[in-house]
């Protein structure tokens, strides 16, 4: 069977340790880890999601792939920390208030510290205070946010409105991502940028600060 099949049908399983084991085995084969990580894992993922909205699998199945996510993502980690990259500048990270989805917020930030970002990783479930704080406290250029839930979504706008009330608007740059996420909702919430994944939020990220 194809590796990455493996790798993708073995996350599906929620088999944390046959994944570990399969991506190791892909990079030591001298697969791409990016590619490792969109053919397999993240391909993994997705499966699971359109099974969990059909209804043909639960929540403990998707926690199980999660935690088997994870132990991919260790794997690859370090490949995509490259050392002694000059810091490009400081960005915020975090999940919105009320979403505990963390994977995707995670790997823009792995993908942000390989480009040579500083990144505060403020985690999930996070108040629209303490993005602003953070960003104040840390002299931030740019304030990611990452939302999976639709009714999440609206913490995202807060963030901004509370930005401008702070007379932070155009200082401190925001953009936002996640599955339900798009570019005309970025536009809409006044958002200076919108990343469909880890790749683009690196991209524009990079954009915002030569603005
Ligand atoms: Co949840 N969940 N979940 N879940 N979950 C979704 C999001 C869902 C689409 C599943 C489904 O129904 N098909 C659905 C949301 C429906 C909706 O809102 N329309 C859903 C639901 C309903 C729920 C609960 C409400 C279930 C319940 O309790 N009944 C609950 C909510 C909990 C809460 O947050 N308050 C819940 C819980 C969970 C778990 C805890 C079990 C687990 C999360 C574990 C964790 O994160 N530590 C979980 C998971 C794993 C998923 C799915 C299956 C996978 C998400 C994921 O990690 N994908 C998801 C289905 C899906 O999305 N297809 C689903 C892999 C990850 C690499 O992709 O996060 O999209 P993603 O990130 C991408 C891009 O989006 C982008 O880059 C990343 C890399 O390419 N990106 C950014 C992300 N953030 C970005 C920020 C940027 C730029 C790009 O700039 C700053």
């Amino acid at each position: 069977m194809d590796a990455l099949v493996e790798l993708r049908e073995s996350l599906e399983r929620g088999e944390h340790e046959r994944v570990s084991l399969l991506t190791r085995d892909g990079v030591d084969q001298g697969m791409d880890p990016e590619e490792v990580l969109s053919k397999g894992l993240i391909a993994g993922m997705n499966v699971i999601g359109e099974k969990y909205r059909k209804h043909e699998i639960f929540l403990p199945d998707v926690l199980l792939a999660a935690k088997a996510m994870y132990a991919g993502m260790d794997v690859l980690k370090p490949l995509f920390l490259k050392e002694g990259i000059p810091t490009s500048g400081t960005v915020v990270m975090g999940t919105v208030h009320g979403d505990l989805h963390d994977i995707g917020k995670n790997l823009v930030s792995i993908m942000l510290k390989g480009a040579g970002f500083d990144v505060i990783d403020l985690g999930n479930n996070v108040p629209a205070e303490q993005f602003i704080q953070a960003a104040s406290k840390n002299n931030a250029a740019v304030i990611g946010m990452s939302a999976l839930l639709t009714t999440t979504m609206p913490a995202m706008r807060r963030v901004v409105e509370l930005l401008n009330e702070h007379g932070l608007g155009g200082k401190v740059r925001t953009i936002v991502g996640g599955a339900p996420v798009s570019a005309e909702f970025a536009k809409e919430i006044g958002a200076d940028a919108y990343g469909y994944d880890s790749t683009a939020a690196v991209a524009r990220i990079k954009d915002l600060m030569e603005k």
